[in-house]
Parts: C-alpha cells; sequence; structure tokens
C-alpha cells in the first residue's frame, strides 16, 4: 500500500484554546504546511491533521475569574467604572505599516502600538481581558462556563487557519479534556498502559506547588518560571544559647522561657559544618520567629517559612493552608535586632557556640536568609568574616566574634586545606563587595572541594567529599540536627497569580530519566540515531535535556482534562496527555465526526467500545482475538480498518514546535512514542523552531508588538504572509515576521501574475517545436531549480529558496 500511495504525515503542537491564534501559531503552522504542499506535489498523500488543546489550568482559571467578576459587577460588568475600557475594547486592527515607515522610524511605530497596549496591560481584571480579545462585552459571562471556551475557540482558529490556507484536514479535529469522550478513552488507555509498564508511579517527592491552586504547578501551569525546579537544601538548627539584649528583649513574653529556639541556615554543603564560626544574617532582612511546636522556635524568613509549610514542618499534607496569613510570626524583627547573639553549631569544632553576625550580601530571596559561615571554605564567608574583623565598630560586633579559629576542614589537591583563605588571596578580593570574583571564586572552591577533596576531620576523616556528602546530611538529620528544606531555584507564579512553593507531596508521577534508565538510555539513543532534528541545536537540546530531565507530576486536581482512571480525584495534566496523540489523528474522522465526539464517525462506533483492549489493537500492541471483538462489539472489518490506517500513516515523519517545548512535551513525547510502539512507529523527525519575532522585536501583548494570523491574513491575504512566515527564518536561532517584507510580497505577486498573464498575451513570442539551444539551457536551468527546490524542502528549509526567486 505505503509502495503504491506514499504517505506524509506532518503534525504541528496543538494551540490551546484560551485565545486566538498568532503569528507564532502560524509560523509552527508553516512549516508543517510547507511541506505537506510540497509532499501533496510529489504525489504522495499527504495527511496535516490538527486538535484543540483544553487541558489543565489556564481556561478554567479564567472561567473562574469571570465568576468572581459577574458577581462583582453584574452580567455585562455595568457596574465597573473605568474611563480607559473602551480603549481596551477597542481591538482594530493596526494599519500596515509601510515598508518606509518602518524603516524610517520603527520606534515611532512601536510606541504608537505601545499605547494602546498600556491598557491591555491595565487590563487587570479577567473581564477586561476578554474585552481585549475582542469578544463583544455582552457575551464575555458565557465564558464563565469553562466549556464555552471549548465552543468557541476552536471554530476561530479553524477559521483562521482557513483563511490562511492550509491544507487541514478537519474530519479529524478534537477536543481534549473529557469533554470528547472518544479522546477520553484514548487518555485513560495510555495511562492504564503506561502504569501496567511501571512508567507511571506513586510516590513522595518535592514538587513547585501552588498553595492558592492546592496543586502542584508545572511548566504550563506558569506565567513565570518554566524550568524552575525544586533545589533541595540541608537546613541546620542552631540552637539558641544566649540572646543579644535587643534580641532578648523581643522575645520576651512572647514564648517560655524554656522554649528552644533555632536559627536555620539552609545549606548546600553539610560536609563543612565543622568549620563553622559564625552565623550571617541580614541586617535589614525581616525575620520571624515561627512556632513548630509547643516548645521549638524557628528563626527563618517569612518565605522560607512558607515554604516549609508544605514539608511537613507546620502544616499536615492533609491540611495545607493556601494564604500565608494562615503561618502568621510570634514576633517579626530584623536581622540587625539579633547580631551578637550566641547558638550552639552542630558538629563545628567551636563547641563553645558561635555568634549571630551581619552580613550584607544575604538575599532574602534565597534559602532561610540565615546563612551559617565556614570561612575555611566558604569565600564569601572568608571575605565577610575579614570584614567584620577589620570594622568591628562600624559593625556594632566585638571583634573577637570574628575571629574564632578558622580550622583546616577538607584537604584539597589545588588549594591546599584552606580553600577560602588561599582563593581570596589568590585572586586579589578585598572585599565582600566583590561579587562577580566571589561568584567565581565560590564557584572553583564548590567544584574542587566536592569532586576532588578529602575530609581531614569527623566522622568521615579520610574520605572523598563526594562520598561523605549524604552521610553528613543524614547523620545531621537523623540526630536532630537538621532538617531537609527545599525551594524553587528561581521564582515561579502560577497562572493564577499565586508565588508558587516547594511541596513535599504524594502523587503519581510519570517515571522519565534516571530512575528508569534503560527507557532513559533508550530515549537518548533514539535521538542520536534514527531521529532527524534537522540542525545539530535541537539535537544537543534533546540530549541535555534526556540527561536532565527527571520525574513528572503527571497529576492535577485542579483544571481540564481527563480523570486517572484507576485514582479519578486526580485529572491527568496537560502535557502528559499530549504525548502520542498524533496516533489519535489517524482514526479520529472513523471515531467522530464533530469534535466533541457527539456524533459518531464513519464506523458508527460509540466511545464505550473503545476497551482498552481495542486501543492496543489498533495501535499493533496486540493480534486481533475474538475476545476483542465480542466484548467491545466492533466487528472485525471496523477494527482491521483502524488497525489498517494507523499502519500506513504512521510513524509520523515530521512534528513541528516552538523550540521551547524541547524539555517538556516533545521530549514526553519521544519517551511515550517508545515505551508504547514498536519501533517502527517512533517518529521520525522534529522541527524545532526559534522564536518567532516580530518586525525583529519580541513579539508580546504588554507591548503592542502582536500580530493574530487574523489580522496577518486581513493585512496581507494569504499568500504574501505565508511568504513572509517562510522568510522569516528555519535555524533554532529567532525568526523574525517582518511586515515590510509581507507588503512587498503583495506588489511582488501582482507584479508576476501581471507578467505571466501579459506573457501569455505576447504573440511577438517565438512559436513552433523546442528544441534550440536556448530551449535546452532553459530547461535545464528549471530543472536544477526544480532539483534545488526538492532538496530545501526535504530539509525543511524555505528562506534560501525564497533568495533565489
Ligand atoms: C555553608 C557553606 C559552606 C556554604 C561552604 C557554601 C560553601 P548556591 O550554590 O549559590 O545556591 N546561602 C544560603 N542562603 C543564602 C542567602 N539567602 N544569601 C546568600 N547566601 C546564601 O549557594 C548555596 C550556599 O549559599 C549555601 O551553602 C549558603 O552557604 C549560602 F563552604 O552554607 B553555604
Amino acid at each position: 500500500m505505503r509502495k503504491k500511495y506514499p504517505k506524509f504525515f506532518g503534525t504541528m503542537a496543538f494551540p490551546y484554546m484560551n485565545g486566538t491564534l498568532h503569528a507564532g501559531h502560524a509560523f509552527t503552522a508553516s512549516k508543517v504546511e510547507f511541506t505537506t504542499g510540497f509532499a501533496r506535489m510529489e504525489g504522495k498523500r499527504a495527511l496535516f491533521p490538527l486538535g484543540f488543546h483544553c487541558t489543565g489550568m489556564p481556561i478554567k482559571a479564567c472561567a473562574d475569574k469571570l465568576v468572581e467578576d459577574v458577581r462583582k459587577f453584574g452580567k455585562t460588568f455595568e457596574r465597573y467604572q473605568d474611563d480607559d475600557e473602551d480603549v481596551v475594547a477597542n481591538g482594530d486592527v493596526m494599519p500596515a505599516p509601510t515598508q518606509a515607515q518602518t524603516k524610517e522610524d520603527v520606534t515611532k511605530f512601536s510606541s504608537k502600538k505601545g499605547k494602546a497596549a498600556a491598557k491591555t496591560v491595565k487590563a487587570k481584571h479577567q473581564f477586561q481581558i476578554m474585552l481585549a480579545l475582542g469578544i463583544p462585552r455582552e457575551e464575555i459571562h458565557k465564558f464563565a462556563d469553562a466549556g464555552h471556551w471549548l465552543e468557541y475557540f476552536p471554530p476561530i482558529c479553524e477559521r483562521d487557519l482557513d483563511s490562511f490556507g492550509a491544507r487541514i484536514d478537519w474530519r479529524r479535529k478534537f477536543v481534549t479534556t473529557d469533554a470528547n469522550s472518544y479522546f477520553d478513552a484514548f487518555v485513560r488507555w495510555q495511562m492504564n498502559r503506561l502504569k501496567e509498564l511501571d512508567k507511571i508511579q506513586y510516590g513522595t517527592r518535592y514538587t513547585v506547588y501552588s498553595p492558592k491552586d492546592g496543586q502542584p504547578c508545572m511548566d504550563h501551569d506558569r506565567t513565570a518560571g518554566e524550568g524552575v525546579a525544586p533545589q533541595e537544601y540541608t537546613a541546620l538548627k542552631l540552637k539558641v544559647k544566649e540572646w543579644a539584649p535587643k534580641a532578648a528583649d523581643i522575645v520576651r513574653g512572647k514564648i517560655s522561657e524554656h522554649a528552644k529556639v533555632y536559627f536555620v541556615p539552609a545549606t548546600l554543603r553539610p560536609e563543612t559544618m565543622y568549620g563553622q564560626t559564625c552565623c550571617f544574617v541580614g541586617p535589614k532582612i525581616t525575620y520571624g520567629l515561627f512556632k513548630v511546636s509547643e516548645n521549638e522556635f524557628y528563626v527563618i524568613t517569612k518565605r522560607a517559612a512558607w515554604n516549609m509549610a508544605f514539608q511537613g514542618t507546620f502544616y499536615r499534607s492533609d491540611n495545607f493552608p493556601r494564604d500565608a496569613s494562615e503561618l502568621p510570626a510570634i514576633v517579626e524583627f530584623p536581622g540587625s535586632a539579633v547580631v551578637g547573639t550566641l547558638v550552639s553549631a552542630p558538629l563545628s569544632v567551636h563547641t563553645e557556640g558561635v555568634r549571630i553576625l551581619p552580613m550584607e550580601s544575604v538575599l532574602p530571596t534565597k534559602g532561610t536568609g540565615v546563612v551559617t559561615s565556614v570561612p575555611s571554605d566558604s569565600p564569601d564567608d572568608y571575605a565577610t568574616v575579614l570584614d567584620l574583623a577589620k570594622k568591628a565598630d562600624y559593625y556594632g560586633i566585638r571583634k573577637e566574634w570574628a575571629e574564632l579559629e578558622i580550622r583546616p576542614i577538607i584537604e584539597t589537591p589545588t588549594y591546599g586545606n584552606l580553600t577560602a583563605p588561599h582563593l581570596v588571596e589568590q585572586m586579589k578580593i578585598n572585599s565582600p563587595k566583590d561579587a562577580k570574583q566571589l561568584a567565581e571564586a565560590k564557584d572553583l572552591a564548590y567544584k574542587e572541594g566536592y569532586y576532588k577533596g578529602t575530609m581531614l576531620i569527623g566522622e568521615f576523616k579520610g574520605q572523598r567529599v563526594e562520598d561523605v556528602k549524604d552521610k553528613v546530611r543524614n547523620a545531621l538529620i537523623e540526630s536532630g540536627d537538621a532538617i531537609k528544606y527545599a525551594e524553587p531555584n528561581g521564582q515561579v507564579i502560577s497562572r493564577s497569580g499565586d508565588e508558587c512553593v516547594v511541596a513535599y507531596l504524594g502523587q503519581w508521577f510519570l517515571n522519565y530519566g534516571e530512575n528508569d534508565p534503560k527507557w532513559k538510555q533508550q530515549a537518548l539513543e533514539f535521538v542520536a540515531g534514527n531521529l532527524n532534528t534537522y540542525t545539530a541545536e535541537t539535537q544537543n537540546a534533546f540530549e541535555g535535556n534526556l540527561e536532565w530531565l527527571n520525574r513528572w507530576a503527571c497529576a492535577r486536581t485542579y483544571g481540564l482534562g481527563s480523570k486517572l482512571p484507576w485514582d479519578p480525584k486526580f485529572l491527568v495534566e496537560s502535557l502528559s496527555d499530549s504525548t502520542i496523540y498524533m496516533a489519535y489523528y489517524t482514526i479520529a474522522h472513523f471515531l467522530h465526526k464533530d469534535m466533541f465526539g457527539k456524533e459518531p464517525g464513519t464506523l458508527g462506533l460509540r466511545p464505550e467500545q473503545m476497551t482498552d483492549e481495542v486501543w492496543d489493537y489498533v495501535f499493533t500492541r496486540r493480534d486481533l482475538s475474538n475476545d476483542i471483538v465480542k466484548e467491545s462489539g466492533i466487528t472485525r472489518s471496523a477494527l482491521q480498518e483502524m488497525r489498517r490506517a494507523f499502519e500506513y500513516w504512521y510513524p509520523l515523519d515530521v512534528r513541528v514546535s516552538g523550540k521551547d517545548l524541547i524539555p517538556n512535551h516533545l521530549t514526553f513525547f519521544i519517551y511515550i512514542h517508545i515505551a508504547l510502539f514498536p519501533q517502527e512507529y517512533w517518529p521520525r523527525s522534529v522541527r524545532a523552531n526559534g522564536h518567532l519575532l516580530l518586525n525583529g522585536e519580541k513579539m508580546s501583548k504588554s507591548t503592542g508588538n502582536f500580530l493574530t494570523l487574523s489580522d496577518a491574513v486581513k493585512k496581507y491575504g494569504a499568500d504574501a504572509t505565508r511568504i513572509a512566515l517562510a522568510d522569516a527564518g528555519d535555524a533554532i536561532e529567532d525568526a523574525n515576521f517582518e511586515e515590510t517584507v509581507a507588503n512587498s510580497s503583495i506588489l511582488r505577486l501582482f507584479t508576476l501574475k501581471e507578467w505571466c498573464e501579459e506573457v501569455i498575451q505576447d504573440t511577438s513570442l517565438r512559436q513552433g517545436s523546442k528544441d534550440g539551444f536556448w530551449d535546452r539551457l532553459f530547461e535545464n536551468e528549471m530543472n536544477t531549480l526544480v532539483h534545488e527546490a526538492r532538496h530545501h524542502y526535504e530539509e525543511c528549509v524555505y528562506v534560501p529558496r525564497l533568495g533565489e526567486q
């Protein structure tokens, strides 16, 4: 069949249905579109289908915000007062810039747009955002029902892609989530099979989490902080022996005199704790005294306490708080108030205790805001204690507090046994303010200590740091001198606007990465071997990510989605229900006529008939048996027809998406194909696009430098838009949609058409047989061009082809 009717099957990552398509979507679509067109010209049967992604938080979160807006302002938001809002509502298409305009005065053009956009930024209520999207005011309240988004945006998406001339087979469209029971059955099937294969497991682990939403917050649930992961620390408990006078006044009467109070620094180097000589606080940072139990209190920043609240310190996992006001500090004070306090530092050679001292460079946004000081191994700490001793009066401390003996802790081949003093002197660092050099020294010290260091002290004396780091940590935790602490290694904001924390949670996860080494290895080998990634950058990005990617929380409690079949209080998360849906396209039209699956498709099947065994058979995971026919009630021939369709179209020839999906979607896409399909059905190629700039600048709604697909087609027509997209770029680097190119293409296309018509009508041209030298030369030239064009299309390279025109 394939020999007789060769095929091409290309897909793009389906768009999310919380808005209309923009030029970035169009850019991705164009890559599949051009390749599909080319495949058709080659005589292949070419398939370019598209579904609509609706899973996850964004739609539900916006719908919930609208419920609130309607409650507050009324059904048409008539009770809202603001003079600016009509400007927000005015989503007029900007006039196309002429070539001269853009060339001459780029800033003028963008600042003009910027003004209108500034109003959009001000749109802080969801209904205003909907107005800015061009939704009529009277209709907005309907979007308070999440289901309405699924009805509203897909037809617009279809219309816009049609107007762009895309060759999409819309018979195969569908929405994700349980809004389409057939697709829902497909997701349940894959989840069941992945669980049976032990690729989905349950376990307790650290996860980035939104307290407000009450659930994990993964990449696509975030408005900021994509790629941010939990960072684990050891949080050491330094017990207060004697408060500084100011601090004693502050805590007096607030807690019992017998209460145990701990300063709790977070460290990544528990093995250096033998060398603690003091403990730093930021003098201007606000700290709180937080109650852990009747008799135990921590001094840390509120931010750290809020993270700990989700890690078993203040609350149980079935009782997590939603709002930080639920975790009040007993009392708050600036770091300066506790300077001079004497604390006992576990493991430290200074068993008489160490002092709390000020350090200007402590970050309030990292760790607990309390930093224990190891001047033998930390260049920052060494530079700070030198400075403190030098200017003791200025800092209001006693000189000897900063001058506790610095004892060797770790022997290293390069820097001796006092790594930090060695580096600080060698690099001529004079002050704790030399931030750049200190960062460099810290890095060198850390690497040398970790990879080459040997312990000179303590229980693990003589052993390598690399081997004992975890042992020291565990010993500290076991003895009750430390706790585990984790936080996001960067700021993460959820789509609901919440600043995320790290929670220690029981959850379902896909076991990507090092815990399933065979699976990981298969994926690595496939990416390095048979998968065509078109560019070395894409391949490197895949390989790097496969090395790094770990378990992925694949279930949520809030949002839209398919229920986990074995634990239906969870929904499958948005990146986990869309890893192999390209297989679904191959039979979607057999299953349903409309995108919701309300009307059965050409085979007249009901969703319940699509049992796990049927999916197995269709996707070549098992042979046909009488049981399947009997239990599903689907005829043998219908089953065979579906399987033939799958076998004909699969494997996928090309998957196109923005490069930002390499670390998640595209990697999952590879992993799950490997887990569920025989090797011959693993994808052939992945084409990762750069981000699309518009007129050389980042496309962004908030700056107004933004172009929807619909506007592009309205302004330039489909053909000129397509040319400008083809010209935008092929590499993984940022591409650039130049409106001037689109504009000038209109003229070029028009001139070409005129020229063709003229030539056809020109009777003065030579007639007769084409046998002369010039005919052969012409034909040869054309053949060369065809040959080159074919080559470029095969490589998905469009820019040079345009250049040659
Ligand atoms: C003891 C120690 C010994 C440390 C040693 C380092 C070296 P990175 O790797 O950059 O994440 N730290 C913790 N919280 C801090 C804060 N709020 N502001 C400034 N520094 C902070 O750094 C982790 C290290 O930075 C932690 O490990 C802590 O110092 C410090 F030889 O603890 B370390």
